[in-house]
């Protein structure tokens, strides 16, 4: 098995499926769960647990639950909201930004080829990934990165790129457009905290992960079983130690879902941006409480802030650090039967402060 086959089953066992997620509130919801977490363990190659265990969830009670009363709880005191000026207001057309002490990546597509500086991790597995002329009206590049998931032929692409040292907080915003006929996706733009720091992504699918290994969450579009046109409506996808248990008794992904949902609208370029604050742990070493749950996660799109939820305790070791970006579309059989679903993604930051979107500039 190479080395790419490889990464394209630890995605497959990583993300399984959307399908068992819980919806909940991470400012009101109970912890009961947390004693039964399974310690996380790095994933066979053959990947397989993911998909076959993935089925368990589909038919939960949970599943198809709505998130009113989360999201209520949520967004309490946090309508959407103007948002103050970021990092890219100080940078127009992006020019420059990289070189932001707060800056800790940028990628805007236009060299042609993948710094693997920048990226560690590539999962192009079919010709999955290419660059495409098409870019968001206030970028100051011309061309942006195509993900094209054929299914049969691929689930998609990635690049992944892990921080060394991670940080405490994470901003990272990212231009996304949808195909015409882009179907739903599987999986979606995700965040990561893991001890230690490979430079890969590793897996976890159906697995509470322990309070000093892993949290995770991907910013994504869900279709609730089609209760959303595609691709869906915005969701976190959340992984960590005090995350809820799913009717089959695994741990598949918790949402976190704004009272108001926003589906994309295909055709058009969006800045979409997400952020995760880690928790205060105490001093000595205490597994953080209701009181210490400073943790938090928040999305924009457009510059606006649509998604902010709080009272999350995603860590009981300090030494765990926010240290991974994941871009990619996955996009598998799962949830569309569309034979080719397109997503093109451009002018890429990723900051430790709010960044927010392009300001444009004479090109
Ligand atoms: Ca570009």
């Amino acid at each position: 098995m190479t080395r790419s086959m490889r990464m394209v089953a630890l995605v497959a066992a990583a993300l399984a499926v959307a399908a068992g997620a819980l919806l909940v509130a991470g400012a009101s919801m109970g912890y009961a769960a947390a004693d039964a977490c399974i310690p996380l363990t790095l994933p066979s190659p053959a990947g397989g647990e993911g998909t076959e265990t993935a089925g368990a969830g589909e038919g939960t009670e949970t599943a198809g639950g709505t998130s009113a009363k989360a999201s209520t709880e949520a967004q309490a005191g946090t309508p959407a909201e103007a948002q103050a000026e970021g990092i890219a207001a100080r940078y127009p057309g992006d020019r420059g930004i990289a070189a932001d002490p707060r800056v800790l990546l940028h990628e805007d597509f236009e060299a042609g080829d993948f710094d693997r500086k920048k990226w560690q991790d590539i999962s192009n597995q079919s010709g999955a990934l290419s660059f495409s002329p098409e870019h968001p009206a206030a970028s100051a590049g011309k061309q942006s990165l195509l993900v094209t998931a054929t299914l049969g032929k691929n689930t998609g692409g990635h690049l992944f790129r892990r921080f060394k040292p991670g940080v405490e907080r994470m901003h990272a915003r990212f231009y996304v457009r949808f195909a015409e006929d882009c179907d739903y996706v599987h999986h979606f733009v995700h965040i990561v905290a893991e001890n230690p720091p490979v430079a890969w992504p590793t897996g976890g699918a159906g697995e509470c992960p322990a309070g000093d290994r892993k949290f995770s969450t991907g910013l994504e579009p869900a279709g609730h079983y089609r209760k959303f046109p595609p691709p869906g409506a915005w969701n976190f996808y959340t992984y960590w130690h005090q995350m809820k248990r799913s009717g089959d008794g695994k741990y598949w992904g918790n949402s976190f879902a704004p009272e108001t949902p926003h589906v994309p609208e295909r055709g058009r370029w969006y800045a979409m941006e997400m952020m995760v604050q880690a928790n205060t742990v105490g001093p000595d070493g205490s597994v953080p409480n209701k009181d210490q749950a400073d943790g938090r996660q928040a999305f924009w799109i457009d510059g606006v802030k649509v998604g902010d939820f709080g009272g999350i305790a995603w860590r009981t070791a300090a030494d765990l650090k926010i240290n991974a970006f994941w871009l990619m579309s996955y996009i598998t059989d799962r949830w569309t039967k569309h034979p080719v679903n397109r997503v093109w993604f451009d002018d890429v930051v990723v900051a430790t402060e709010y960044i927010g979107p392009i300001r444009p500039s004479q090109k």
